[in-house]
């Protein structure tokens, strides 16, 4: 399928990241707590994306929410790309230099796959490095250091904080990231699924508009998912294992 591809779109999500260290959301590799700093370990046996991935979790508590999505920031930071976001961009060198098209749709917010070389990303979910102001929208680009100060103020307008520019729950998704995604599925002929459990709303839906036109559809993914039922091929297993044999398979020098 992926050898006579002339447009591929991939969606990933928390599982391609899992192989970097980084926590997915549900089920899956969940980290084991011990490796928390302390005073995040409560958080995070706690968290739960719809309770602090919120604006009204921030509206009542900003000091928490900054202090984990600090905390998170600093984590994609000190993370590494895996084998699965440098097949990826590998894909997408060899495809886009074959004269095919390839995009790579992401709901994760570590940045891993810019980091891994990837060009053509569209972030559905913003991305938790930069962050910004919440009164005039611009944005800070912010060191490798913890931030100091919870809540965060605002250097562009006085009484104004910080916040990560991520789409919290309730959000609606960057209008150009979702013109972009929606482009990019009109005409592809393979979707991949990609460490995703293609439960969160819009993103789950490029899976399906993408059938409805027609094109192929592969999942790989740890366990099964609500995309299972959907695709035409499911590769059961970690991202970071089947994409460069995918690649190796496929993609003839
Ligand atoms: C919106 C940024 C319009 C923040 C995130 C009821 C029904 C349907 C929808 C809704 C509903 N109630 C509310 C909604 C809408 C809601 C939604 O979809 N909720 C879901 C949970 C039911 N969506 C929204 O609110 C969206 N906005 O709808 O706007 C609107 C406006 C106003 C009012 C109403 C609606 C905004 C959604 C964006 C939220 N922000 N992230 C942050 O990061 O803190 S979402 C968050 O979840 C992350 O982005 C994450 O990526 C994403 C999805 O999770 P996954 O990536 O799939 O991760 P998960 O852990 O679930 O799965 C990982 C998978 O990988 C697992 O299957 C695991 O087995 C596998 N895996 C693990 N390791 C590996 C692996 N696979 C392969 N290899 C491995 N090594």
């Amino acid at each position: 399928m992926l050898r006579e591809a002339r447009s591929v779109v991939v969606l990933t999500g928390a599982g391609i990241s899992s192989e970097s260290g980084l926590r997915t959301f549900r089920g899956g590799t969940a980290a084991s707590a011990q490796d928390l700093p302390a005073d995040m370990r409560a958080l995070w046996a706690e968290f739960d994306p719809q309770t602090l991935a919120t604006p009204e979790a921030f509206e009542d508590d900003p000091d928490r929410v900054s202090r984990w999505y600090d905390w998170r920031r600093l984590g994609c930071l000190h993370a590494q790309p895996n084998p699965g976001h440098l097949a990826l961009a590998e894909l997408e060198k060899r495809m886009t230099a074959a004269g095919r098209s390839f995009t790579l749709l992401t709901q994760n917010v570590d940045r891993l796959h810019q980091r891994a070389g990837s060009r053509n990303v569209v972030e559905l979910h913003g991305n938790i490095i930069e962050w910004r102001c919440t009164k005039t929208g611009r944005m800070v680009q912010l060191g490798a250091e913890p931030l100091t100060t919870f809540p965060t103020p605002s250097p562009h307008a006085a009484g104004a904080l910080l916040r990560p520019n991520v789409v919290w729950f309730g959000e609606m998704l960057p209008e150009a990231a979702v013109l972009a995604a929606s482009r990019a599925v009109q005409s592809c002929d393979l979707f991949f699924s990609i460490g995703t459990s293609a439960v969160v709303y819009p993103a789950a839906v490029f899976l399906h508009a993408a059938r409805q036109n027609g094109a192929g559809a592969i999942e790989i993914n740890a366990e099964a998912t609500a995309a299972s039922k959907v695709v035409d091929v499911c590769l059961r297993g970690r991202a970071g294992d089947m994409l460069p044999a995918l690649l190796q398979a496929a993609i003839r020098d």
